[in-house]
């Protein structure tokens, strides 16, 4: 049998903890051969850790095969104790009134200290993947605390935007979202993030071919995967949950999988206009287990380059804004 891997959880008690835990633990992250260990992280509350307790509980009760350990925390060093990944979902939501760049500075702090014990207590093969929003920002938070572990270990989740945009696709083509290929985000995750449909195929032909509406993929398709989580608030009266835990198993299960090719924001150098040491969103392969390369070689049209321009510039700003928790 396989040694476990451990897998270090935030915010596990919320909406896509609940729905992620159970699909690691079956195996569907890492495979039906590799046992795991969940180590989670709540915050210190009573009733975030009685409603740990209670998700743990489930857990036990599933009964599942590969889970070879619960590990229950609010200390951070524990949690994230020899962990392999690090999937942190856990931030603090933004409230009534409260500014963007109030957010972003308040859950600026949780990802200075996250990403500090990361580094100083995580096994050395750790990879780190950041779904807390805004993650991008929160990405280069923690990845500017770690000293030990390489800044190409952290990245941050637009996998949802893909799968959102894919199946936008496959609906307008009437085809099975298995033909819809090569789609990938660029950018940041929020409604700027640049689903490029430019170089997407359709049954192996050109998306936009396919199509055959370019209005409708500029104006309809492009807007409607950069809000389909404010659609989702709003008919749901809750944010996705569901569909973000399955876009985290489908990213760190990529991530795993030597020669897949899918949409992680990681730390840029400049590739595509992006400004060096922001995290964007941009097509990567595995190349072994837990390592990737970008792709580099999409040819941007002035089209394409204007929506890689307004993405860059909000993540430029959300820099700007944290510059003082970067240090
Ligand atoms: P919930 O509010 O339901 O759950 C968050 C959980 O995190 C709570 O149980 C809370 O107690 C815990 N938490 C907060 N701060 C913590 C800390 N410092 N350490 C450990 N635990 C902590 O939110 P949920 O719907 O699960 O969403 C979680 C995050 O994912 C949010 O920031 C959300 O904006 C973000 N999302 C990111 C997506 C992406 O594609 N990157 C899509 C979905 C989602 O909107």
């Amino acid at each position: 049998m396989k040694k476990p891997v451990r897998i270090a959880v935030t915010g596990p008690a919320g909406n896509i903890g609940y729905a992620l835990l159970f699909r690691i633990a079956s195996g569907a992250m890492l495979g039906p051969d590799q046992p795991v260990i969940l180590q989670l992280l709540e915050l210190p509350n009573e009733k975030a850790q009685a409603a740990l307790r209670g998700v743990a509980m489930e857990l036990d009760d599933c009964a599942f095969p590969l889970l070879h350990g619960t590990v229950l925390t609010d200390d951070a060093k524990v949690a994230f104790r020899d962990a392999d990944w690090c999937l942190l979902v856990g931030a603090k939501p933004r409230g009534p009134g409260m500014e963007r760049a109030d957010l972003l500075k308040d859950n600026g702090k949780i990802f200075i200290a996250q990403g500090r014990a990361i580094d100083e207590v995580a096994s050395d093969a750790c990879r780190v993947a950041v779904v807390g929003n805004p993650c991008n920002t929160n990405c280069m938070i923690a990845a500017a605390q770690a000293k030990r572990l390489g800044p190409e270990r952290f990245t941050a989740m637009v996998r949802l935007d893909e799968n959102r945009g894919r199946t936008q696709l496959a609906q307008k083509a009437g085809v099975l979202v298995s033909e819809v290929q090569s789609l990938y985000i660029y950018g940041n995750h929020s409604p700027t993030m640049f689903a490029d449909f430019t170089h997407a195929t359709i049954g192996g032909k050109p998306a936009a071919d396919v199509i055959g509406d370019r209005t409708w993929l500029e104006t309809d398709f492009l807007p409607k995967v950069g809000k389909r989580g404010a659609e989702i608030i709003a008919a749901r009266g809750s944010s996705s949950a569901a569909s973000a835990a399955g876009a985290l198993v489908d990213h760190v299960r990529d991530l795993s999988t030597p020669g897949a090719v899918h949409s992680v924001a990681v730390r840029s150098d400049g590739t595509y206009g992006f400004a060096d040491g922001v995290w964007a969103g941009v097509p990567v392969r595995t190349t072994t287990a837990g390592s990737y390369e970008v792709l580099r070689g999409y040819e941007m049209s002035d089209f394409a380059r204007g929506k890689l321009q307004a993405t860059n510039d909000e993540l430029t700003s959300e820099r700007d804004t944290v510059k003082e928790l970067l240090a």
